[in-house]
Formats: C-alpha cells, structure tokens, sequence
C-alpha cells in the first residue's frame, strides 16, 4: 500500500527552534477551547499537505525522472516541516482535558520525525526519493555491454519463479542484490537522519518510533511480535523440514544440504518470502495433475482490467460499493514500455475521498491475483473511512490495512474458482492437501520474513548494526528465522537487505507480519458470522452479506478507536492470537509432519 500515513516516519518534519525556546515552562497551560481549536487547524492542515506530497509522490513513481524525482522531495519535505512543527506545538496540550477523538489526534500527531535543521530536512527527503527511484529503475545486465540483456526486477522475478537451474537462479539472484550497494551509503546517512528526527521528538530512535504505533510501549510490540512467533514456528518447521526433502529430491543433496541453511536462491522467490512457486516441485508425491490458476489466467489471455475485475466483483459480492470511475481511469495497471515505473504494487487514498487508485504491474499470474485482492483491500477500507475525519482516516493499525485484502483472498478457494468460471472441476480428497500445502507455502512459509525485516531495522536504527556489519547482521537473522544463507560468500560493502523494497521506500515490514496472523483471525471470524461451520480453509466468504456488513463495520472505523475495539468488533477478541492460522492449517500439519517422519525413517535405512 502506499498509504504513507501522516503519521508514519515517511512523514518527517521540522518545528522552527524559536518556538521550541519560547515555550517556557511557565507558560500559563492552554484552555481545552485552545486545544480543541488547535486539534481543528492542524488537522485540516495536515491533510492538505498529505494530499499535496501523494500527487508529487504519484506523478513521481509513474514517471521517475530527476525532474518529478526533485518535485516529489519538495513536497515530502514540506509535509515534514508542517507535521514536525504541528507535532511539537501538539505538545503544548498533553495532559489539556479534551475530547477523547482530540486526546487521540494529539497523540498521533506527536508520532513522527522532527527535525529542526532545514538542510537535514531537506536532505532526508531527497534520500528517500532518490532511494526509492533507484530501486524502481534498476536491472541486472547478464552480459556486460549488451543493455538488450539487462532485466527490470519484474523478468528477474519471473526467471526466479520458474526456472530449476540452480546456476540460472544463483546469477539472477546475486545479479538483483548487486543493485543496492549503489544506495548503501545513501541508507546510512538517511538512518542517521531519520534518528535525529525520531530523538528530537523524545523517542530512543526511528525502530522505537514505529514500535510506538500500536498503542502500547515499544517493549511491549517487541514482545507481543515474539508471542505471535514463537506460536507458529513448529508449523514453519514443518513446512521447512519437508520443503528440503523436496527440494533435496530435485536438486540433490550437493546444492540442498541435509543439515544447516538452505541456499537463498532455490526458493521461487527472490527474497525467499514466498515459496509457492514451487509448489510444482513439493507438490505431494503420486498426485495426479493438479491445477494451476495461472495457467488458466495466462490461456485465457485475461486482460489486468479483467483480473481487477474479478477481485472488485468479490467485494461488491460483499455488499461493498464498486469502484469510482476515476479508479479506472487514473489507476496504473500495466507496466508501461514508454518510461520508468516504481512496479511495486501499490493503493492509494490521493485525495482521501473519492479519488483512489492502485498502481500495479500486473502480469496473469496466481501470484498477481492474490495481489490484486490484496490492493483492492486498501482501496476499500480507504472508501469504508471516508466519513471520518482527516486524522482517522487510516487503517486500526497498519497489520489490519495489510490484512483486508488478504482475508478477501483468503475466501479464494476451488469452490469460488468454479463459481465464478475460473476452475472446471474441484479437487478430489487426495488432492485438498495440495491446495492447502499450496497455501502454506504462501501464508507459512511467509511469517519468519514478515518477523525478521524490522528486526533488522530496529538493529540497525537503535545503532546496534553499523553499515560495516548490515550484512552479516541480515544474514544471521535470515538464518535463524528462515534457516536459509546466501547463495554465495558475503561481498565487502555488500546491502543486500536493500534489494527489498521496503527497505529501500522506507516503508515499515512488521506490518505483514501481523497482517498474516490477523487476516486468519478475521477469517475465522467472518466464516462464523456467514453461519460456516466446516473447516476452515474451505470457507468462502463470497456472496455473504453478513459477514460483508460485519466487515464493513470494521473498515468504517477507521483508527477512530484503539485497534483492539476494531478487533473485537469483527471477532469478539482483543489480542492478536496464531491460534486461527493454526487452525487453518491443522490437517496440513498432521500430513507434513508424518511425511516428515517418513523421510526420517528412510534416511536412517
Ligand atoms: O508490499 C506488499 C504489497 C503492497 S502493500 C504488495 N506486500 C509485501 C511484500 O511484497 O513484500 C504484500 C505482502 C508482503
Ligand atoms: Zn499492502
């Protein structure tokens, strides 16, 4: 989502130091009318600047040249400078009696960057532009002076996802992370400024100020995300122990050990953060064809609009309202030829009213029709939160904004393929395991990446990990969690955590970690509430009108109220709880771990 929250680190900002010092202790204290008046301006100032930087942003990311490159820092670092000078005034009126929306739109207002000194403000914003153009036009070159055989990520990612050749993979792989070196000791100095923001608003450190946006202390996010981990690793080491027999069985056991990490290529994905591309290759042993949603999308010749189709109708099934014209009109839906594109998909609120858009490349794949529903899921919940005011205009937490379209594609199953014309038959018995192995190697194996990306950047932002050790810092992590290492030996100045786009936009990750837990939970919740009662990842949601209004509730809220009313309003629990991915996936933990077993056995023979 692009969504880059007023009050998100994205937004950085400024207050002038002459304020700072006239603010004298002894000061007579505000009146609540004051405090209400100055919640009111701020507010509607906050929202004009936001809606000014999106269409910089916007113009800048469909075409990036150094011209709307130079545009789009201007604005970011006007928004900074309003909402870092809103946010220290805010100050003034902690602890005023005022309404409870107030007393809310006053918090949020102080979780951001401030930085007093223009020239790092205006430096901290070109970085972040210049960072994020990097990444959207970068290639790797397979021959050296032939740019016919440079590659944008987009055919890197294809090559990743279906091609066997461990040579092939490893060179695409390394020729994608050889890209962000170039941006490395722009990241660090961007870290060190966006540190000075976060400590001339009073927290330890930018890691600290996201960690603060889930109302609840740092420490306390920190060991609420643990908790959630700690419930769903022995069904990531499940998957993990089957997942390398397999991949054992395809490429032997010199290129797949039977011990330690596996190499970071052979996953279908290029930041292993997603395994379902090899589904083909781990599928279970003996079942007879199975089916392939992108082959059909791609037989079919089904058209982005169409695809964007399908997953709109899911939610007018809901009872939701169908998308603006202008969606159709201003939304980026293909990758253009003519001109460089960030591609990394995308929604955004331009005007926080009618004018919403998605800016996606998108290609007729299974994996682009999970993204699709995933997008629209932003775009809905910015329709459902229009009424609000300005400031609550935002997702309950950003793990719900990440978690409503995916809760939608959960309700993608073999039944509502058929319904809706895209699957002829269903699966037989023997082959329901597939369709959920299939799953977990989207959902499953996602979760330690979901974990471990802020916990890098929480490292590298609390100055425990300097540029000299991002690297080895990164790969211990991507080893403990994921149990995978690099593809070949660490190169010096090496970035490869920057290869990721998150890390290059500077958009926080912990986020997708909480969506992959909450959109079970709100699956579960929703299926109830449609009278379902099988298990779990047969249900559809499709068509529910019950379950869509109970959704609904949920969206129009807003951040209007602490996220955990938004939870209860939608499943009755006020604690993000593993328990619904559990149970989704219990009959596929039952089968790997005696598959697991199995393999056991014979490798001792
Ligand atoms: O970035 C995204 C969305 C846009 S908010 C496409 N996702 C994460 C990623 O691609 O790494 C969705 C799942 C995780
Ligand atoms: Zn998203």
């Amino acid at each position: 989502m692009k969504l880059k929250p007023l009050v998100l680190a994205c937004s950085v900002l400024f207050a002038p130091v002459s304020w700072a010092q006239t603010a004298a202790p002894t000061a007579p204290a505000p009146t609540t009318a004051e405090a209400e008046q100055f919640v009111h301006d701020a507010e509607a100032k906050l929202e004009q600047a936001g809606i000014r930087a999106q269409r910089a942003e916007w113009v800048y990311e469909n075409f990036i040249t150094d011209d709307t490159e130079s545009i789009t820092a201007e604005q970011a670092e006007q928004m900074l400078t309003i909402s870092g000078d809103l946010a220290l005034q805010a100050r003034r009126f902690n602890g005023v009696p005022v309404s409870e929306a107030s007393a809310r739109k006053l918090q949020q207002m102080q979780l951001t960057l401030m930085l007093v000194d223009p020239t790092e403000r205006a430096a901290y914003a070109r970085i972040a532009a210049s960072m994020s153009g990097s990444y959207g036009k970068a290639k790797y070159c397979f021959k050296k002076d032939d740019p016919k055989s440079c590659l944008p990520l987009g055919e890197l990612e294809k090559i990743m996802a279906t091609s066997r050749d461990p040579a092939k993979l490893k060179e695409t792989w390394l020729g994608w992370h050889s890209q962000s070196p170039a941006y490395k000791d722009d990241y660090a100095k961007y870290v060190e400024l966006s540190n000075k923001g976060a400590v001339q608003m009073g927290f330890a450190d930018t890691g600290a100020l996201w960690r603060s946006n889930y109302e609840m202390t740092p420490e306390q996010f920190e060991a609420e995300t643990e908790r959630l981990w700690q419930q769903v690793k022995p069904l990531y080491d499940s998957l993990y122990t089957y997942t390398r027999h397999q991949l054992q069985k395809t490429y032997g056991d010199k290129v797949v050990p039977s011990t330690g990490p596996i190499p970071a290529h052979l996953f279908g994905n290029m930041w292993s953060q997603t395994w379902n591309n090899l589904y083909p290759i781990l599928k279970p042993a003996g079942l007879s064809s199975s089916y392939d949603l992108s082959k059909v999308l791609e037989q079919r010749k089904v058209t982005p609009e169409q695809m964007t189709g399908y997953a709109e109708r899911f939610y007018t099934s809901l009872g939701m309202e169908k998308l603006p014209a202008t969606f159709w009109q201003r939304s980026l839906l293909t990758k253009p030829k003519d001109r460089e594109v960030v591609c990394h998909a995308s929604a955004w609120d331009i005007d926080t009213q009618t004018d919403v858009r998605i800016k996606m490349c998108i290609t007729p794949t299974a994996e682009d029709f999970t993204t699709i529903h995933h997008e629209l899921g932003h775009v809905y919940y910015f329709m459902a939160y229009r009424d609000k005011d300005a400031m609550f205009r935002n997702g309950a937490n950003d793990g719900f904004h990440e978690a409503i379209g995916d809760t939608v594609a959960l309700s993608v199953t073999p039944e509502y393929l058929k319904k809706v014309g895209l699957r002829d038959t269903l699966p037989t018995k023997e082959q329901e395991i597939g369709t959920l192995l299939n799953k977990a190697l989207e959902k499953v194996a996602f979760l330690p990446f979901g974990y471990l990306v802020d916990k890098w950047r929480w490292e590298v932002y609390s100055g425990k990990v300097k540029p000299a050790d991002y690297d080895k810092a990164w790969w211990e992590l991507r080893q403990q969690y994921q149990g995978i290492s690099r593809p070949a030996p660490m190169e010096a100045n090496g970035f490869d955590a920057g290869a990721k786009f998150h890390v290059a936009s500077d958009t926080p990750y912990a986020r997708y970690f909480l969506a992959d837990i909450l959109q079970f939970q709100f699956h579960r919740a929703l299926c109830k509430e449609a009278g379902y009662t099988g298990p779990l990842n047969r249900c559809s949601i499709f068509e529910n009108k019950k379950a869509g209004e109970k959704f609904q509730a949920m969206l129009k809220m807003g951040s209007s109220k602490p996220w955990t009313e938004a939870l209860k309003t939608i499943t009755g629990e006020d604690k993000m709880d593993a328990t619904a991915i559990l149970d989704y996936f219990a009959p596929l933990k039952v089968w790997l771990d005696e598959q697991n077993a199995q393999f056991e056995k014979t490798a001792k023979k």
